[in-house]
This record gives C-alpha cells, structure tokens and sequence, in this order.
C-alpha cells in the first residue's frame, strides 16, 4: 500500500492524499459506506461504483465470521470474490462489534468471549485469531484487534485497558507478519489509538500505536457518547503525533458535521452506518440541512428530493413520493434514501477534498457547518 499526501491546508490541518491498494486507488479524504455482512444495506453495487463513485466499502469480522463464516468466504475466494466487489474493502476486526453487538462477554488478556447475536453459539476472539479471520475474508486493509472503552469510562479503566490495546497490538503485528495473504494480494494491517477522553492516554496511546510504524493508523473510542467538543479535542491531541506521511482513520464518525471538524483536524478516512442506518427511518442529509422525510410537511411536496444534486433518483423521486414509501415501509423507500445519503457523504467528502486542494477549505468548512446541522 502506498500513500502520497498531495495537499496540506494552510489554515488547518485538513490534508488530500491518495491511497494506493491492491484492488484501486482511493482519493482522501474519504467515506466508506458501511457494509457490515459484505453488502451496503439497500445498495446495489453498480450504484455504488456508477451513481455514487464509492471508492471503498468496509465490512465487518465479527457479523462475516458468524455468517457465512469461514469456511464459505474461503472456499468463495475471499470477500472480493465473494461478493463481487473487485475494489478496496477495509474490514473492522470485531474489537467493537463484540462490545456493541453481545451482551454476554468476558474481557481477558487472552481474547474475548461472546455469545453470538444469531443464534447465542459461544466465541472466542483473540488477537491471533482474528488476523487470521481478516487473513481468510482478505480485505485490503485490516484492523488490529482491540478494546472500544464505553463512555463515560473512569480514569483507571481506560488506563488498564489502553495498556491491554497495545499488547494486544503486538501479539496482532506478530501474528500478521508472520502470515501470508491467501489470494495472492497484499494486505495491511492498521493499528487503534485508545485512551477514552483523556488528553494524555489519547497522548501515550497515539506514541505508542506510531511506534509501531504501520503503513497507516487508526483511531478507535469516540463518536461512543461523548460531548462533540471531546471528540474533537481527542482527534487533535492524536492527529499531532501521528506520523504525517501516513493515512488517519476516524472510526465510526459521524455525522457531516463531525466529518468536516475531523478532516479539519487532519483525519483522512471515515465510516459511519449513520447515512444508511438514518436512511431507513427517514433521515435524509442534504446539502441544505436535515430533511425527516416522514413529516407531514412534505406529504404534498412533489419537488424533487434535492434539487441540486446530480443523483438521478434525486430528481427523478419527489420528496412527497419518499415519504409515502418510507412510511409505508416499501423497499424501494429504503433504496432510494440509502443512495441518497451516501451520496451526500460522498459528495461532501469530495467538496472537502477540492477545497482543499484549491486552497479555501477553511471558510467553506466554517459556512457547511452553519447549513449543514438546520432541520428542514
Ligand atoms: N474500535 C474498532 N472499531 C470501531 C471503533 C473502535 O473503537 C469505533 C468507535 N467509534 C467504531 N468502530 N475496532
């Protein structure tokens, strides 16, 4: 994997790069949709490559583990082939999904047990076995195994816990380095920043995740409850001691808002199940504010769902057509609003990164923000 940073912002620390994968190139800063069990909910895949130019989607090992499992994604040839999807996929390592998503689990130094949310069959996860898992599903970049604190989370905990993330990260680099990829692509391995809201374990835990000298980084506990303004002090406090030649992933953030802060803040890959998982209740981001498309007032607004936007189905679907679709729980409602969203993030994304190569993110920046949290 290569990445070569193209433009640095004078008035932030906003950067637009390139990343280069085995499977394609992908242009910073960027959003990936989210596609947990190997698809992006909704979305058709010639949407997301022709309508909306997604460069990269990520999936998830705890839900691919579980199902199809394994052996399916082996025999298939890895996830690429599996699903059909021949660009970069970035798969998470289940070191927050098995937080999230179970409710019986034990945290040890060892790994973590769990009772799987489809049919309560007992796991373990380790950091040895869930490279191996990420060897098997084959994504392009990988995650290293690690622990997401919840929030609030006292002082000691997340020290005790940070220290745990690094020598996971260790056993997770061994393990890695000591394996081959399967399909004959190279894959990379990204280290997790931990340390909660706590200026100096974000301090500690970015000098040690650097140290370990990736070809990019991550970081991995916010966007979990707390205060905007803490995120983004976190984001700051990391992204300066992060090495600048390497990609900066912000996992799980966040709303548009929480994405322009970030790339402000010199963050360079996003994801977030917002634009999706929103869509399906009726959410829609626009350019101009948020929409719920289920209120009453748009039942007779026959205009067309963004009037700016070079969606097809933006224009081609009034606003008052979507909301009866959404609130009649059609299919076709919940397609239409994915797309719709994922096309704003992506758009946005793209805006961000023109802008900074022009030289006026800053003040662009600073007006999105004041339009982009109005509801419609
Ligand atoms: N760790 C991992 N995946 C994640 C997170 C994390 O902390 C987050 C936190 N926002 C989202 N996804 N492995």
């Amino acid at each position: 994997m290569k990445f070569t940073l193209q433009v640095q912002d004078k008035l932030s620390q906003a950067r637009a790069g390139v990343l280069e994968t085995a499977h394609g190139k992908i242009e910073t800063p960027i959003f990936m949709p989210v596609g947990t069990a190997g698809t992006v909910k909704a979305v058709h895949q010639h949407e997301l490559v022709n309508d909306i130019q997604a460069q990269i989607i990520l999936g998830n090992t705890y839900h691919l583990y579980l199902r199809p499992g394994l052996d399916v994604l082996n025999k298939a040839g890895g996830l690429h082939k599996f699903n059909g999807w021949d660009k970069p996929i970035l798969t998470d390592s289940g070191g927050y999904q098995v937080y999230s998503l179970t409710e019986v689990r034990k945290i040890r130094e060892e790994g973590v047990t769990f009772r799987s949310h489809v049919d309560g069959s007992k796991h373990l996860f380790t950091p040895e076995n869930v490279m191996d898992t990420q060897r098997i599903i084959g994504a392009d970049i990988i995650m290293a195994f690690d622990e997401c604190t919840p929030y609030p989370c006292d002082y000691n905990y997340a020290r005790r816990s940070l220290d745990m993330t690094h020598r996971w990260l260790k056993r997770c680099c061994d393990r890695f380095d000591s394996t081959e990829p399967l399909y004959g692509y190279d894959q990379t391995l990204f280290p997790i920043v931990q340390g909660s809201v706590y200026k100096d374990l974000r301090a500690k835990s970015a000098e040690v995740i650097a140290s370990f000298e990736r070809e990019g980084n991550a970081i991995g506990g916010l966007s979990v409850g707390e205060p905007a303004e803490e995120m983004y002090a976190m984001t700051e406090v990391v992204t300066n001691i992060l090495p600048k030649d390497k990609p900066r992933y912000l996992m799980g953030v966040g709303t548009p808002i929480n994405i322009l802060e970030n790339i402000a803040l010199g963050i360079d890959m996003f994801d977030c199940v917002m634009p999706t998982r929103n869509a399906r209740n009726g959410m829609l981001f626009t350019r101009n504010g948020i929409i719920n498309i289920k209120n009453e007032k748009w039942k007779d607004d026959f205009s067309p769902i963004e009037a700016e936007s070079d969606l097809m189905m933006d224009q081609v679907y009034s606003k008052a057509y979507l909301r009866h679709l959404i609130r009649s729980q059609e299919i076709l409602g919940a397609q239409i609003a994915s797309l719709h969203n994922l096309h704003f993030y992506l758009w946005l994304v793209k805006q961000a990164r023109e802008k900074i190569i022009e030289g006026t993110f800053y003040e662009w920046k600073e007006k999105m923000v004041k339009i982009l949290g109005q509801r419609l």
